[in-house]
């Protein structure tokens, strides 16, 4: 199975660096800063479509399309962001992912993150019982705290309301970094060069994500320590088993 997803995210790729030529059909969400794009949507459409074909009894969890409230405890599913950071993919033309993740009765078994413009892809999960940076292994991340590295951030933490203690952890931490993309912070998790992210995502931004870390068993949850909902957006938290422990003492 993870040999056709790669080759369905690539394809997919191809289509929107085509797209990047292009003039883009903007529409916005929940407002100027929710931006979907005519290229999210046919994207999704091509992976949907894929899948389909390849298992036809397969749910889909997707952003995009009307596909966003499946069940994910449910058979198999796929959980498709198919642009990730659709903000960074208008306004810079890079720093964006395509995000898969493959879930059966609940639980996670492959996760895929691809950093399209820079050509990297990050795989596996329980399923393969590995994780590869394209063709290489990638060796489990350090059990870093966070006086120790680099803690990621969603936007909407930053410019929001102080409600996550971000400030008092930012200040704990080496450094805080805001990407504008879960994947990018996930990849970063995953390298080691991030050691933990705060943020307030939907299931198809942390799914791949958390299918990858739970592989190197590192920590994930919602605000507090509950499990993720896989239903709306809600605060997530993730990182080493350090920085987990560290942040939760922050916690309300
Ligand atoms: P997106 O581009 O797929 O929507 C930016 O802060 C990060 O948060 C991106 O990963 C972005 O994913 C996600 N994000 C932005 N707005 C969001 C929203 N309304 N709900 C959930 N995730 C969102
Ligand atoms: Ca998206």
């Amino acid at each position: 199975m993870e040999n056709e997803i790669i080759q369905w995210i690539y394809q997919a790729a191809e289509k929107i660096k085509a797209a990047l030529n292009d003039e883009l059909v903007i529409d916005e969400k929940n407002g100027r800063t929710d931006l979907v794009t005519n290229v999210d949507k046919e994207t999704q459409d091509f992976l949907v479509d894929k899948i389909r074909t390849y298992d036809p009894d397969a749910h889909i969890l997707g952003e995009e399309n009307g596909q966003d409230q499946t069940d994910i405890s449910n058979g198999r599913v796929f959980v498709i962001d198919p642009i990730d950071g659709t903000m960074n993919f208008v306004l810079q033309k890079e720093n964006f992912c395509i995000m898969i993740a493959v879930f059966e009765e609940g639980i996670g078994q492959l996760g895929f993150i691809y950093d399209v413009m820079r050509d990297d892809l990050f795989w596996g999960g329980p399923k393969l019982g590995k994780v590869f940076h394209n063709r290489k292994e990638l060796p489990k991340p350090a059990n870093t705290k966070l006086a120790d590295g680099l803690i990621g951030m969603g936007v909407s933490l930053v410019t929001g309301e102080n409600k996550f203690h971000t400030k008092e952890i930012g200040r704990e931490a080496m450094g805080v970094r805001i990407l504008g993309c879960a994947g990018l912070d996930f990849i970063a998790i995953l390298k080691g060069t991030q050691n933990g992210y705060i943020s307030r995502l939907s299931p198809w931004d942390y799914a791949a994500g958390i299918v990858m870390m739970q592989q190197f068993d590192m920590a994930f949850s919602g605000f507090q320590d509950q499990p993720l909902s896989f239903n709306g957006r809600e605060f997530f938290k993730g990182g080493t088993q350090a920085v987990m422990s560290e942040i939760t003492e922050y916690d309300i």
